[in-house]
């Protein structure tokens, strides 16, 4: 086998997995049975079966799928298909126990490492590129950030450990609030990414006219202007939906936060703080993303316009993986992997500034576009349709550039995320836009 016979590919597979790995034991560890096994909000499943589910699909997709293995345990299969049970029903299932699923998921594990070491991987075009391996590792990283909502959703004294919080930044006094991204074609998606998964194909060319864009996240102080100004009471900046949403919800500031006489404060992994101004703001709906920027004048970018403004190089004339250039994240260009508990302020790293100028369009927080989750053109589902296909339509919308819980794997400039425009206990923020010349 060609492709297994790159070491070096081999070692960032293993590498990759064993990050994953890492986490998923940092979320689950330090976490007692009974807090494994419940369920602590009805948007979320107990831990304990996103565990399970990480080594059940690591099984289904490495060892059955593209090594052409019989399945360990075919009788707890339904248990962990995501499309067999509605979130809010897992509690009821009769799901391994804590011990058993960490005994499943470190044997699957052993298997995959041993197949790794093979000549040849099997199915060759889930081999390509380690594709079928890069996959495994993302889902196992974006199940540790459900994981992750799932601590902040969990009521009670923390248990996760605290990493250190990231250091302010330098500069930001120079920093103008908004960038200009220059009109013209540029190329969006991918083709050639190895581990891209199937949305975010084919490249294709998008024609963006130029735009304003702000420089970074909005901040949780530009945010409590809004607040201040009676911005959750007054329609005008609301659309029609998300007044509804807003009325039927009774939403009055991001989730988590709370009033203390002239006072924001927000509850965060357990620990209740006064909500830091200049961070950006976290655990918006989209609704209330636009109301904001209704509010200011504005509006929510568009997918294509956040890409270019993520990817495209104006000198050269081609799209990057990174606003930063090619090279792959470090901790000096982007707030990723769970390195904080927390988003960086704004203005932070100005080593992963784009082109245009804008920064933090990688990590810190997710950030709602305007556009619903359409395929590209030419899209192939490929190799599981339900990961995106059975999404694709008006009912949800994209959000794009990771957050402080995305792992670099599951990050780049064409990863595409989408959730409902109701949904806000995701580490969801935003930026704003307006049309305009420069
Ligand atoms: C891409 C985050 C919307 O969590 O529903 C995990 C990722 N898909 N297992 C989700 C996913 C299957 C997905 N999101
Ligand atoms: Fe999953």
């Amino acid at each position: 086998g060609s492709a297994a016979g790159a070491a070096g590919l081999t070692e960032l597979i293993a590498r990759s997995l064993e990050r994953a790995r890492d986490r998923t034991h940092g979320l689950t560890g330090p976490v007692e049975e009974p807090d494994l096994i419940r369920q602590h909000s009805p948007l979320m499943s107990p831990l304990v079966w996103d565990l399970a589910h990480i080594g059940n699909q690591e099984e289904l997709w490495l060892l059955r799928n593209l090594g052409g293995r019989e399945p360990m345990r075919p009788e707890i299969d339904p248990l962990y298909d995501a499309f067999e049970h509605p979130r809010a029903a897992r509690p009821t299932l009769p799901l391994l126990p804590p011990d058993e699923a960490r005994r499943y998921v470190h044997e699957v594990r052993g298997r995959v490492l041993d197949m790794l070491e093979q000549p040849r991987w099997g199915d060759e075009e889930l081999s390509r590129g380690g594709f079928a391996f890069g996959m495994v590792a993302q889902h196992e990283q974006q199940h540790d950030e459900t994981m992750l909502i799932t601590h902040q959703l969990r009521t009670g004294p923390p248990v996760l450990h605290r990493p250190p919080p990231p250091a302010p930044p330098a500069d930001t006094l120079s920093l103008a609030p908004e960038v200009f991204v220059p009109g013209g074609p540029f190329t969006m998606g991918t083709s050639t990414e190895a581990w891209a998964l199937d949305n975010e194909r084919p490249a294709h060319e998008v024609d963006v006219a130029g735009f304003w864009l702000d420089t970074t996240p909005v901040t949780n102080g530009a945010y409590m202007e809004f607040l201040a100004d009676g911005g959750y009471d007054d329609p005008r900046w609301w659309s029609e939906p998300g007044w509804a949403h807003r009325q039927k919800a009774d939403l009055v500031a991001p989730l988590y936060w709370s009033r203390e006489g002239e006072q924001w404060l927000r509850r965060r992994f357990g620990v209740v703080e006064p909500v830091p101004a200049a961070e950006p703001v976290v655990h918006v709906t989209y609704y209330e993303a636009e109301a904001y920027a209704a509010w200011k004048g504005r509006r929510l970018p568009t997918e294509a316009e956040w890409e270019k403004a993520a990817r495209h190089d104006p000198v050269s004339g081609r799209s990057r993986r990174y606003p930063w250039g090619d090279e792959d994240p470090l901790p000096r260009h982007a707030n990723l992997g769970q390195a904080h508990l927390q988003p960086s302020a704004a203005g932070s790293y100005p080593e992963g500034e784009a082109p245009s100028g804008a920064r933090q369009l990688i990590g810190d927080v997710w950030e709602w576009v305007s556009s619903d989750f359409l395929p590209y053109p030419g899209f192939v589902a490929w190799p599981y349709r339900e990961y995106s296909e059975v999404f694709f339509g008006p009912d949800y919308k994209v959000l794009r550039g990771g957050s402080f819980a995305v792992d670099p794997v599951a990050c780049r400039g064409t990863f595409r995320n989408w959730d409902y425009p109701i949904r806000r206990q995701i580490f969801s923020g935003f930026r704003t836009a307006r049309d305009g010349v420069l």
